[in-house]
């Protein structure tokens, strides 16, 4: 039997993903990523999560994706710079309820983004 490991990888030739959730202060961006491990909503969560990885077995490439949770506040703008350089991917979280989160992604997040990022594998923003 062929092992599946060793060649799994995504159309692009990635054999890992790393995804960084950011954006405004209680947006959602802990519970989507705990909602998205467990496929439950979560009552409590962290302020900000440790690496959370996703079964392999969840998508069909069966590439190991790692999503990388942020803090909203100024002083860990240095870490999360940081975070941004090594994602392959980007999600940037807002508040339905609350309109000025979504100014924030344009005004705050999206300016954050372009000065961080030395290049974008792709953006999605919910
Ligand atoms: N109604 C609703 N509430 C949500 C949703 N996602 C998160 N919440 C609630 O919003 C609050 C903040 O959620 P968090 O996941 O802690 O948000 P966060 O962006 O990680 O917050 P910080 O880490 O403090 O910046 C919690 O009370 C969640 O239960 C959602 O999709 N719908
Ligand atoms: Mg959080």
């Amino acid at each position: 039997m062929a092992k599946a490991s060793a060649t799994n990888a995504t159309p692009g030739g990635k054999t890992r993903v790393r995804i960084v959730v950011c954006g405004g202060k209680g947006t959602g961006k802990s519970s989507l990523i705990v909602t998205a491990a467990t496929d439950s909503f979560p009552a409590n969560v962290p302020p900000v999560l440790p690496p959370t990885r996703l079964p392999e077995e969840f998508y069909p490439d069966r590439v190991p994706i790692t999503i990388i949770d942020t803090s909203s506040s100024t002083e860990d703008r240095g870490r999360l710079s940081e975070e941004l350089r090594r994602a392959d991917a980007v999600v940037l979280t807002y508040a339905c309820d609350r309109p000025e989160t979504l100014e924030e992604l344009s005004e705050l997040w999206l300016n954050s983004l372009t000065i961080s990022l030395e290049y974008w594998s792709s953006l999605v923003a919910s």
